[in-house]
């Protein structure tokens, strides 16, 4: 099981239609595939989405960094030596969807060498996750009518509903449209992506009380240190660190200074190996988490839900999996699919990402 070939593959598919927030915007999959091959064939596949404005990575880093660092120093290691891997990766700082990529890969390695899934393999507790739908910026009504069609489409009853936006009150009233057309029955939390100051977030989740949020997300920077402690510490829901603590060791120090009460897991950035880590921080401290989404494609979704089924923990709120049907195509094989407001794991042995080649063909951009 030596790693003999490490590959970064930088592809593009477009958007249906841009997803904007308040750090950013998505028009384009320009991801990256990585393929850890191993000296007695087999492949493991994982997907790495560079996110400039959440971790500085572009998708010409991404190649690079793997091209010229990452793969060179794990050459003959074997999957199974992965501490050994890490410790090489973790030389590097930063770059944690190239260093999340070759995990996962490693995973899909080792499923497939045992014959079993990743998920089993991981903690194997069920094989489906409830779906959450990000809703992106838009007029209010558009926003609800995005949230009505995806309930009707797929059955989707948990929305994550991006907020941030200047003035704050666009987004009160959008979270208010938002429940008024879609009932009590639906589950609602919102994404700031830092968008506000502690003292708009502060008078945001006034204005939305009584609007039933579950979780409140990175409403305003953890960099503004004692604002963000301040509002914390008044927040009537979780408060959910994402791009604030994307590394256990964050984790903690967001957790224990009191810049967050709940964390959200991208298997994107902390892989399998990590993000079991931070897991199990978290439910050691006893603080709750919910699987996001790095706006995978259906590669690193497959791998969010693998993850997210494989543990209770993760299971108990509903999983970001749907910012995969934004985009046109995809290069999976065999597509994933909504149903009934749930996603499945793949049975097979690995993680189940089997590339199609003429996909891959029409979508890289290194040929
Ligand atoms: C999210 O949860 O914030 C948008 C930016 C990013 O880093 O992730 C997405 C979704
Ligand atoms: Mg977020």
């Amino acid at each position: 099981m030596k790693i003999v070939r490490v590959e970064a593959i930088p592809f593009a598919i477009p958007y249906r239609k841009p997803l904007k927030f308040a750090s950013g915007e998505v028009r384009s999959a320009d991801h990256v595939l990585v393929r850890v091959h191993t000296d007695e064939g087999l492949t493991g596949t994982a997907e790495a989405p560079p996110r400039p404005y959440t971790y500085g990575e572009t998708q010409e880093s991404i190649v690079a960094v793997i091209d010229r660092i990452f793969a060179p120093q794990i050459m003959g290691l074997t999957a199974l030596e992965r501490e050994a891997v890490h410790e090489k990766l973790d030389r590097t700082i930063g770059n944690p969807t190239a260093k999340a990529a070759i995990d996962m890969a490693l995973w899909d390695i080792l499923g497939q060498a045992a014959g079993m899934p990743v998920s089993g393999l991981l903690g194997g507790w069920t094989d489906r996750m409830r779906v959450s739908h990000m809703v992106g910026f838009a007029p209010a009504d558009i926003m609800v009518a995005e949230a009505i069609r995806i309930r009707e489409t797929y059955g989707i009853t948990t929305f994550k509903v991006k907020v941030g936006r200047q003035p704050y009150t666009d987004d009160v009233e959008a979270c208010r449209a938002l429940r008024e057309a879609l009932g009590a029955d639906v589950e609602l939390y919102i994404d700031g992506n830092r968008g506000w100051s502690a003292s708009e977030s502060a008078r945001a989740l006034r204005e939305m009380d009584g609007l039933g949020l579950t979780f409140a997300e990175e409403l305003c920077p953890a960099d503004d240190v004692l604002g963000r402690r301040w509002l914390v510490a008044r927040s009537p829901i979780p408060f959910i660190a994402d791009e604030s603590a994307t590394r256990p060791a964050e984790v903690t120090r967001e957790l224990l200074g009191g810049s967050a009460t709940a964390i959200s897991i991208k298997t994107a950035r902390t892989g399998f190996t990590a993000s079991q880590r931070v897991l199990h921080a978290c439910e050691a401290l006893g603080v709750e988490v919910v699987m996001g989404n790095q706006i995978d494609g259906q590669i690193g979704t497959l791998c969010t839900v693998t993850f997210g089924a494989a543990h209770r923990t993760t299971s108990r709120h509903a999983g970001e999996l749907s910012n995969f049907l934004d985009i046109t195509d995809d290069l999976l094989a065999e597509p994933l699919t909504i149903e009934n407001g749930t996603l499945r794991i793949r049975e097979g042995a690995g993680l189940g990402t089997a590339i199609d080649p003429d996909k891959l063909a029409r979508y890289r951009q290194d040929r």
